[in-house]
């Protein structure tokens, strides 16, 4: 038996088999792992050769970077290039003008781990620009170690243990819903999937899950359909309403937290004359102003769990919905107490509240960066439109740096990034584009030279995530698809070409990395209090099970136990409901407490015109694996499907088979649509990951197929984390009449050499 991993679970084949087997005891498989194979075996999605772009190997220098002819180069000369481009941009403009932030969520596996692999070559090569934070949960990375005292990390890794909840929790107010479709995934792999199970668990027990989405979810009964935007305000009325009711814990306020008193007169509307009372957030939420009360007096008698959606945050002032949850948690008094309390992303991924030890299992060492300048990681577009220009960052002003050498590794831009037509202008401005992929993504399609990268599936690696109890090696199952070679080898042949070969291997080879790794987790298991087995027994056996791998935290139980032995590292050393520091900002788009602010679309609506959702894809981690099978089955006549409410497909006349096309300012996409009575009627719901197509239809620039990033808004969230806003945005919605393009997602026009 061998065995192999990917973000999306962990798999078990025999030599020589085509297919993969979910691990043995994975009680609920993704159904993402279907379409993995199909997806890295499609050789038409496959980078198969480096290439080079036409036009930039004739001297241009961006202007057509978007849909030109690729030509072959072989390894030799492509790895040439890339060396003295590099080595040309860092003698010219400096390594600060090179951008090594490339962020995306590249493939499980400890060693062959893309972005580690590019910026250790960059860190050898004199340094990179890079960028700070996630597209998941920037506002709560910023926010969180300002009121939490914890980094975002931190937190996640003492987030209340899921049995817990079970055992000793009432009513779980779930903002942004619970979700096994998100709940298949986990950085660097997982090898088995709870929150399925845990979900039914939790209504076998009693436990009333409160919905709070615009989507009903999955399997939920009790459900707030809330307009999307709002549910700051929804929070701010659940805590007027207790205070109406004089059941605000003031023990728990005075003794754990600081600033109550500022937010409670913002509450009262003593401050700004507005109470926040249940019927002003109705009208805002679109709720019903006695089902708000109602709530709130449940809450009061109830052992309550707070918990919220990383979506929530991806969004417009997207730290004013989780520090408001938190100050109801706080009103609420039950922080510290098993099961009950605050909670950021349960659901969101797998391990967010997984009852497993934590063990910090060792990587690929970094090399240092002596480049010390970065963006905040969603500021890519406006920092390549305005170099020079100053931007607002957690209490800092910064300015954007001039980026001259993309180098893009294991992400896609094109994917992830809101406002895809300005990320295109802003993409013609460096002077060149490297990207190592293994597939014809639109961002390697955007690069001046894309160099052939392996899968998992293609190579040998090691599963090791600090939450999961099993180790898992990982064995190549395919040879590489046509010249694919790893991120690693690629970048000590470009290190080479400057010198640097032996400062980036250490004088290692792949097989010598592997036994490293394992070398140095060896001594973290010791520490822990166990043995692994040597590294050639693991790799025979391919699975090693962590024995006691079991633990149920419990979040702030220590400093809830004893507030001054175990302070927070805040300004006050408590919770901050009102932060001295964040007031100082002076940010109009972030004050010093939570309050309610309108986001920058999405008040009334007019006629025609919806709040477009962009959550997670059910078949795919973002735009990886489109190309297989499971994505494939789903689309309509080849195209994304979006989502709607009967009600709404009525009014736009739409019948079994039309197309629908989404437009607004920023652009517009087709895409097919099915309805669901699960959703507001004023919401239209299309995941992301569709590989971007932009085609000209009649003379109009457009997406034929069903990405929703053309619509999406760039912008941050507010001065203080500059998160991206991708939950925000209102589109128009109408029949297509027009023609149905064909797709052009797969390889480009190629030049065999
Ligand atoms: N509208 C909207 N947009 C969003 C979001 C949203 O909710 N709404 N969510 C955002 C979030 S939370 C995230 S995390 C981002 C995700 O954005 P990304 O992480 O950029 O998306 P992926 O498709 O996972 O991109 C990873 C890329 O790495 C490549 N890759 C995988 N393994 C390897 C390897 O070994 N070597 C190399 N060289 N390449 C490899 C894959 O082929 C893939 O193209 O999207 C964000 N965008
Ligand atoms: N299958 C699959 N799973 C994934 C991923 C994937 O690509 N595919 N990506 C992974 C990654 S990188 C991340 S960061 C996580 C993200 O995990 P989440 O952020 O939890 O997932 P989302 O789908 O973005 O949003 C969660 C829910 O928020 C709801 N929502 C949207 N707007 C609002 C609002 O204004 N108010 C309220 N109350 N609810 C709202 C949406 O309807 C959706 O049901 O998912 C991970 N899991
Ligand atoms: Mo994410």
């Amino acid at each position: 038996m061998k065995y192999t991993a990917a973000h999306w679970g962990s798999y078990q084949f025999d030599p020589g088999d085509t297919e993969l087997t979910p691990l043995d005891g994975d009680p609920a498989p993704s159904r993402i792992g279907r379409g993995w194979v199909s997806a890295v075996r499609n050789r038409d999605a496959r980078v198969m050769a480096p290439v080079a772009r036409r036009g930039w190997l004739a001297g241009d220098r961006g202007a057509a970077r978007c849909d030109d002819t690729f030509v072959e180069i072989g390894w030799d000369r492509a790895l040439d290039l890339a060396a003295s481009e590099l080595d040309r941009v860092r003698q010219t403009h400096g390594n600060s003008a090179i951008f090594g932030g490339s962020y995306g969520w590249s493939s499980a596996g400890r060693f062959h781990h893309a972005q580690s692999q590019m910026r250790r070559m960059l860190s050898v090569a004199g340094g990179f620009t890079s960028s700070r934070e996630t597209y998941s949960h920037a506002a709560a990375e910023v926010l969180f170690p300002h009121v939490l005292g914890l980094t975002h990390r931190a937190f996640q890794d003492q987030v209340t243990a899921m049995p817990l909840v079970t055992e000793h929790c009432d009513v779980m107010l779930a903002f942004g819903g619970l979700s096994a479709r998100t709940a298949q995934i986990t950085a660097a792999g997982t090898s088995t999937h709870e929150v399925a199970p845990w979900i039914h668990a939790l209504k076998s027990a009693g436990v009333r899950v409160v919905t709070i989405s615009p989507e009903r979810g999955e399997a939920q009964e009790d459900w707030l359909a809330i307009k999307p935007g709002t549910d700051t305000a929804l929070i701010l009325a659940l805590i007027h309403e207790i205070l109406r009711l004089g059941r605000e814990d003031r023990g728990f306020l005075e003794r754990y937290t600081s600033g109550w008193p500022t937010l409670e007169r913002y509450v009262r509307g003593d401050s700004d004359g507005i109470p926040k009372t249940v019927a002003w957030a109705a009208q805002i939420c679109d709720l019903d102003a006695g089902d708000i009360a109602d709530l709130a007096e449940e809450l009061t008698r109830k052992r309550v769990m707070v918990s919220l959606a990383w979506g929530l945050q991806r969004a417009d002032h997207g730290e004013q919905p989780i520090w408001a949850g938190l100050a109801l948690a706080c009103v609420l008094g039950q922080i510290g107490q098993p099961g009950t309390g605050y909670a950021f992303g349960y659901g969101s991924t797998t391990p967010v509240g997984r009852a497993a030890r934590l063990i910090p299992w060792p990587s690929l060492p970094k090399a240092p960066n002596q480049v010390t300048d970065f963006i905040p990681v969603a500021r890519i577009a406006d920092c390549l439109l305005q170099p020079g220009q100053p931007y607002r960052y957690d209490g800092q002003t910064r300015h954007y740096p001039d980026l001259r050498l993309i180098w893009w590794t294991g992400g896609n831009p094109f994917h992830h990034h809101q406002d895809l037509f300005r990320l295109q202008q802003a993409w013609c401005r460096p002077e060149t584009v490297i990207v190592n992929e293994h597939s014809w993504t639109a961002t390697a399609r955007r690069a001046d030279l894309v160099l052939p990268a392996t899968t998992p599936l293609e190579r040998d690696d090691i599963m090791m995530n600090r939450r999961d109890p099993i180790l898992l090696f990982m064995s190549r199952m395919f040879d590489p698809m046509g010249d694919a070679r790893d991120d690693h080898t690629i970048f000590a042949d470009v290190a080479e070409r400057l010198g640097l070969r032996d400062a980036f291997t250490e004088g290692r080879s792949t097989d010598g990395w592997l036994r490293h790794i394992w070398a140095r987790a060896e001594s973290v298991a010791k520490a822990h209090g166990f043995a692994l087995p040597e590294f050639d027994t693991f790799r025979t056996e391919g699975r090693f099970d962590v024995p006691h791998a079991t633990e149920r935290r419990v979040a702030f139980s220590q400093f809830i136990a004893a507030p001054d032995a175990h302070g927070l590292s805040t300004e006050s050393g408590k919770l901050t409901l009102f932060n001295r520091t964040i007031a100082h900002m002076d940010l109009a788009d972030c004050p010093g407490h939570p309050v309610w602010l309108a986001p920058i679309e999405g008040g009334a609506l007019d006629s025609g015109t919806f709040h477009l959702i962009t959550g997670q894809p059910d078949t795919r981690l973002h735009a990886q694996n489109d190309m297989g099978s499971e994505a494939q089955a789903t689309k309509r006549q080849g195209r994304e499907v979006c989502t709607l409410h009967p009600d709404a497909a009525a009014m736009l006349k739409l019948t079994e088979g039309d197309l629908i096309k989404l437009s607004n300012a920023r652009g517009a996409c087709l895409c097919a649509f099915r309805t669901s009575p699960d959703m507001r009627a004023d919401c239209i719901s299309l995941p992301t990951g569709a590989w971007l197509d932009v085609q000209d239809v009649d003379g109009t620039l457009m997406d034929v197929h069903g990405n929703p990033n053309v619509l999406t808004i760039d912008k941050g969230c507010s001065g203080l984390s500059q998160g991206n806003i991708a939950h925000t945005s209102v589109v128009r919605a109408e029949r297509w009449t027009g023609p149905l393009p064909a797709l052009r997602v797969t390889r480009p026009p190629v030049i065999a050499s």
